[in-house]
Formats: C-alpha cells, structure tokens, sequence
C-alpha cells in the first residue's frame, strides 16, 4: 500500500501515460470518463486499486445486465496497444470488447467491427494483467471499450495506447 511518489507534502498515484487514449483509466477517485450503462451496484467504484495506491481505486463489476463503455478517437489501420489489470473469485466474471465504428462517437448504428469476446480464466486475489494489440480497421474512427460481467472482478488501469501501455 502507498502512494506512487510524494514530492512537497503531495502525494500522488501513478499517472496513467500521457499517450493512453482513455480518460481516467485508473479511476482515480470515480467512474469518471466513462459510461455507466447499469446500475451502480453492477458497475460501481471500489477503493481497491490495482498498485494498492490511497488516491485511487477501481472499477468493480458484479453481474448486472448492462456495461460501462468508453470511446476514443483512433486512426483506420494503425495498430493500438489495449490492456487492463483485473482480479476475480471466479472465472469469466467479466466480458470486454473492443468494439470499431465509422464516426466519432461510436453510435451503435456506426458499429463495423468487433474484437472476439475478452474474458479470462484466471482466478485468485491478486492483480491480473491483460493485454491485446488491436488493429482498426479500415473506416474506423471510434474505438468503443465495452465491459459487462457475468460474476463479481475489480478491473483497473485501461488503457488505449499507440505507442505504450497505461
Ligand atoms: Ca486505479
């Protein structure tokens, strides 16, 4: 536990990258950034954060019928590195897709693509880390991250990254 550096009576967590695409990756105190398409008891905040840092936290998942979602910018064809740190008592308790829309904003009605269903078998009570590179398509301008879940997991550190990781 602690925080990732403290210079003149501040401390800090670890800043997500300035590269990562993602607004509030690490859910540095809340949700915010992100789309909360079910209820707070499905899709909520947990203090628990993945380097065990005070000043921020994650997102925990538990069960629920909707998702959280993000959308970014991206350019067709180029490649984008996308990871997140999870820790779940069952297998495939969550469910995550990277989704390709042809505007902006990843309307639904815009969707051209989609990543195979992200999910994992690995259980336990420590951090888990997931990684993917991605490769948008033709016609692509949003990036959708999508998660629902079956079962309860924290997730934390999400990242859409060109050129690193969180
Ligand atoms: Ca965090």
């Amino acid at each position: 536990m602690g925080y990732y550096q403290c210079s003149n009576n501040t401390c800090t967590c670890r800043p997500q990258s300035v590269t990562n695409l993602l607004a509030n990756g690490g859910f540095d105190g809340d949700l915010s950034g992100w789309f909360v398409n079910d209820s707070t008891s499905a899709k909520g905040y947990s203090s628990a954060d993945a380097e065990g840092c005070m000043g921020s936290g994650s997102l925990l998942v538990n069960g629920g019928r909707g998702d959280i979602e993000q959308c970014v910018q991206v350019t067709p064809g180029k490649s984008y590195n996308f990871g997140f740190k999870y820790k779940q008592s069952t297998a495939g308790s969550f469910a995550c897709y990277v989704g390709y829309f042809a505007g902006p904003t990843c309307l639904s009605t815009d969707q051209i693509d989609s990543s195979p269903r992200i999910d994992s078998s690995t259980v336990g009570s420590s951090w888990q880390t997931y990684t993917l590179v991605v490769t948008v398509p033709d016609g692509a301008v949003g990036l959708q991250v999508l998660c629902g879940s079956a079962g309860m997991a924290n997730m934390d550190e999400f990242y859409v990254n060109p050129s690193g990781g969180f």
